[in-house]
């Protein structure tokens, strides 16, 4: 194949969609056959249409084609790719250096994206953080840190759960396709709760907050001991699981709890981070305090970046070399770390994500008044789902959102789905995303309903 000259990426990118073939057009047909006989078919791919330039809310494929993104590389771009601040801090830092190894001899990037953290994420407490490779890593970093400060192995985490694809994060995950499939024996130590899902909790969405703790709390009692637990592991709004949101009042009680009884509280915010739901963080929406956070994703702007920040007595409570890697906190992807959340803090990305829930959500809901197979419309700032099922039984229907998934890629709109039961359309359009391309998105999808 030829190499057809790209357009650059970046904000400068042409803010429209544009089809010039069918999704995928014939380049991208070609390189999928290659992919194909090279690539091992364990790696999927959501939309078989190759990239060669993206910014701002688009993606241009290798046949010229120009796609509303609503996925930003399931939640990493929300600045935006090859966001200028980003690209000019690695395209310098690519140039003087591209790895020392931080554990070797250390380098100032490193040390000004911790400090960002530290003062970023919930909490005025003192902190320290430490800096891995990707949002897997940084789960099982937390889990180390929280069972050597505690002394106590046991970790909670709950139903519709995603920490990663790692043995241990396997572990903490809930959903067996296709994260866990034949892929165990799995690390022990782990014990599941269930989750505070409004639309299926049993007792209804208003009884949701205090039985789910309740439950939570009982089942932690009569089947671990409070006194075993290390940490309890949560997402504060789930992300691969369903996006689904705990009722007000579930958060605050289960970290008042855990506090109760020397349980470290970790929030992974790995999806929910970094400005995504409206707040730098998920858990500032109810002034949750976690005793740790994991970040990755959306805080390096596409740079593979993740990170522990927790309490200082905490955090260094582990002894000098038990936490590290070769590339954790490689200094390429601290200083697109540093663009990155210079963007955020400049272009008071926050606000934006806000904004865009303000778009979303009443479009979404007239949306779902329209189609009652919508059961649920739910998320906050530009972290929003609709949950697709049978309005009486609430039986979950994957097909339709196939369905309506495949419509919209082939109508030049990148949609995602999630779900323990595959039945849930997510949207994360990058922060820096044009009002006029995210009503478009959004009309795409009406379309898309309306073809079911
Ligand atoms: N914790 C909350 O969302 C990654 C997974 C995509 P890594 N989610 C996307 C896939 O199918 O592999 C994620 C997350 C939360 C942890 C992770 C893991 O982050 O950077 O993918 O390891």
């Amino acid at each position: 194949m030829t190499t057809q000259s790209a357009p650059a990426g970046g904000p400068g990118l042409a803010q429209r969609r544009r089809l010039v073939t069918p999704i995928p057009g014939p380049r991208s047909q070609e390189l999928l056959a290659r992919r194909t006989a090279a690539v091992a078919r364990g790696v999927s791919n959501t939309l078989p249409v190759f990239i060669t330039a993206a910014g701002g809310g688009v993606l241009v494929d290798a046949d010229g084609n120009s796609l509303i993104d609503f996925g930003s590389g399931i939640a990493v771009t929300s600045v935006g790719n090859a966001a200028p601040r980003v690209a000019a801090r690695v395209q310098e830092q690519v140039a003087q250096f591209t790895h020392t190894c931080f554990m070797v001899t250390p380098y100032e990037g490193y040390v000004a994206v911790c400090e960002a953290l530290n003062r970023l994420t919930p909490g005025t407490h003192e902190k320290r953080s430490a800096l891995f490779n990707s949002g897997a890593e940084a789960v099982e970093n937390a889990v180390k840190i929280a069972r050597h400060a505690t002394g106590r192995q046991a970790v909670v985490a709950f139903e519709h759960a995603y920490h990663g694809r790692t043995n241990l994060t396997m572990a903490l995950t809930a959903k067996n396709m296709p994260y866990k499939d034949k892929f165990g024996p799995f690390a022990g130590e782990v014990y599941r709760m269930p989750m505070a899902y409004p639309l299926r909790w049993p007792g209804g969405p208003a009884a949701c907050a205090g039985e789910a703790f309740e439950t939570v709390a009982r089942g932690i009692h009569t089947q671990v001991g409070e006194e075993n637990v290390a940490a309890v592991i949560i997402e504060p709004i789930q992300g691969e699981g369903g996006f689904v949101v705990p009722p007000e009042g579930f958060l605050p009680k289960l970290a008042d709890y855990c506090r109760q009884h020397g349980i470290l509280f970790i929030a992974d915010e790995i999806q929910s981070g970094f400005c995504r739901t409206g707040d730098w963080f998920a858990c500032d929406h109810e002034g949750v305090v976690p005793d740790l956070v994991t970040t990755a994703k959306g805080i390096a702007g596409g740079m593979p970046l993740a990170a522990v920040t927790g309490r200082a007595e905490i955090m260094d409570a582990v002894h000098s070399g038990g936490l590290g890697g070769t590339y954790g906190g490689n200094p390429v992807a601290c200083a697109g770390a540093l663009g990155a959340i210079e963007t955020m803090e400049a272009e008071d990305l926050p606000q934006r994500a806000r904004r865009i829930g303000d778009i979303m959500l009443p479009r979404l809901r007239k949306l779902a008044e329209t189609y009652p197979l919508i059961v649920d419309v739910r998320g906050r700032g530009a972290m929003i789902a609709v949950e697709l099922a049978d309005p009486d039984t609430l039986e979950p229907d994957p097909a339709a959102t196939q369905q309506v998934a495949h419509a919209c890629h082939i109508a030049g709109l990148m949609v995602l789905t999630c779900g323990t039961y595959g039945n849930v359309l997510r949207f994360l359009p990058p922060l820096v995303i044009g009002e006029d391309l995210l009503e478009e998105g959004l009309s795409i999808l009406e379309d898309a309903f309306a073809g079911l």
